[in-house]
This record gives C-alpha cells, structure tokens and sequence, in this order.
C-alpha cells in the first residue's frame, strides 16, 4: 500500500523517496487530502511519538521533518488550486524562542486546503514581526503556535503588542500547539483554538467564509 511506503520512508528520513511515492498515489488516483492525512501526518506522528518515548534522536526528527514537508510541496499546488482560491488570507508562524514546526506545517497544509492563500512566517517569530505582518498583509486570520510551556507566555506577547499597534480588531487569532488549552486561549484573549489540524480543518470548511469580513 503506498500510504505505507509513505510513512516509511518520512520514518526513514528519505525524502526524495517521500517525493517520488507523493507524486505517484497521486497519479495513482489519491485525493491530496488522503495522502497528506494517511501518509505524510501519520508518518511524522509516528516519528514523534518514538522521539517523545526516546527511540530516536534529533537528527532523524529533523530528517523526518523535512521528508514530510517534501511530500507537502507536491502536494500544495493541490491543496491551493485555483478554484478554492480567494478564500481570505492566513499568516501563520510559531512563537519566539520556539523551533517546533511540523504541527505548523500541518496547520498550514489544511488552511490552504480549506481555500486560503497563507504566509508563512516560519518559527522563532517576536510578537513585534507578527504585528509587522498584520499591518503589511492585512490577513483575516492569525494563526499562532508554540509547543513549550516556557513559550506558550509569548502569544499573549502577540496579543498585546496587536492591541498597543492598534491591530487587534483587524484579525482573528487562532492559536494552538500541545500545551493550549481553551482556557488558556481565553485568558490570553485569543478567538479560537483547536486540538488538532483536523478540529482546525472542519472549522475552517465549515466557518471560513462567515469569517471573512466579519471584524471583531
Ligand atoms: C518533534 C519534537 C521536537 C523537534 C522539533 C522539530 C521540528 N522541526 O518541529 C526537536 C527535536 C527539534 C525538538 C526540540 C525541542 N523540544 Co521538542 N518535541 C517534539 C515532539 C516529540 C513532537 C512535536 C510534534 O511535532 N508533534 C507532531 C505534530 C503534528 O503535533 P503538534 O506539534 O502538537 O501540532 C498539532 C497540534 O498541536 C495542533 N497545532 C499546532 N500548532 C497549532 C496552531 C494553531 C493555530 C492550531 C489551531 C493548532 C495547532 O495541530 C497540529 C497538527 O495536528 C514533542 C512531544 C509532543 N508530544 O508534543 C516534543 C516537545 C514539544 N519538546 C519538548 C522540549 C523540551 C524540547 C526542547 C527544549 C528539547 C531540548 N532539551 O533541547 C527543544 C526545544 C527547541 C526549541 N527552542 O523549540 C517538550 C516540551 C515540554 C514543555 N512542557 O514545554 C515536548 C512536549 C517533549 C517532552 N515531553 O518533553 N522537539
């Protein structure tokens, strides 16, 4: 089964291979939604997971982190096709101080498939860059991650420095990662969060649209 030989090969850090077996469950007739969600999520889960409980080490998530976003790049012409298109703008980053990005590449992944155009800020972003984005983008929606409990502070950062720049009401702020809790994102006085892209997924495809224009 080529989903798979997908996992495998992110499991093995082999990304050409990653590449390649992409390209063809595509010919073979998978929908870019299937691939992302059977192949490249469950095989940069499964890496995680060894790495939480120790059996790998860093080089080989790094290894396997960047099969996966091999495997993405095939993929993301589909997932942005120009029939979905014009479904409002995404910035997307995570917090400084905080390097984890594959939730956010998976993040990314299901905004666009749900027909936004996205910016990538990448990781290690200061509150005062993502304000910078706001102003110079003007995207209907913000999302924010972070994965350490001593990071997960900055997003309330963001936050302020939006209000003081007199952002704030222009954009809607989702954050998650695996620390956010709903209470934290109400403290903090972000609009939404989720558990998992695939929560974030079925939101956006349901909500997007009535989100767009729609100001705070
Ligand atoms: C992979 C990993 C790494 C990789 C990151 C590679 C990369 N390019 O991202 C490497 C090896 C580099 C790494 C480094 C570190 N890590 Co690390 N890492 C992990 C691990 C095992 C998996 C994270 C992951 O990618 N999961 C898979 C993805 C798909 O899931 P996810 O990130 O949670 O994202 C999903 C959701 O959270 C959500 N989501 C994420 N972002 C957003 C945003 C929005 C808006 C929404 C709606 C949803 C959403 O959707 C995503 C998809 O479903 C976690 C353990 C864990 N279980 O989380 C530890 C973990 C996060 N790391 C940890 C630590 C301590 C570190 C280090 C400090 C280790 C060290 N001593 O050097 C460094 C910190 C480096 C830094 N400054 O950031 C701790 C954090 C503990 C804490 N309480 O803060 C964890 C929890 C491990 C542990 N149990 O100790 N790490």
């Amino acid at each position: 089964m080529i989903f798979d030989e997908i996992i495998h090969s992110i499991a093995e850090g082999e990304s050409e291979e990653t590449l390649e077996l992409t390209k063809q469950a595509l010919a073979q007739g998978y929908s870019a939604n299937s691939i992302l969600e059977k192949g490249l999520i469950t095989g940069i889960n499964i890496v995680a997971e060894k790495y939480r409980h120790e059996k790998v080490n860093v080089p080989e998530v790094l290894m396997a982190t960047h099969s996966m976003h091999a495997g993405i790049s095939v993929i993301e012409p589909i997932l942005t096709a120009p029939t979905k298109k014009g479904l409002g703008k995404i910035v997307v980053g995570t917090v400084a101080g905080d390097l984890h990005d594959i939730g956010l590449g998976i993040v990314k992944a299901m905004a666009m498939s749900a027909g936004a155009s996205v910016i990538d800020l990448g990781v290690n972003v200061s509150p005062k860059k993502f304000a910078r984005a706001v102003r110079k983008e003007k995207p209907d929606i913000l999302m924010i991650s972070a994965l350490l409990t001593t990071t997960m502070s900055v997003m309330k950062d963001v936050i302020r420095e939006l209000e003081a720049q007199g952002l704030r009401n222009d954009v809607k702020i989702f954050v998650g990662g695996a620390p956010i809790t709903d209470a934290f994102a109400k403290e903090i006085g972000a609009d939404y969060t989720f558990e998992d892209a695939f929560q974030l997924r079925d939101f956006l495809k349901e909500n997007l649209s009535k989100l767009l224009g729609s100001k705070r």
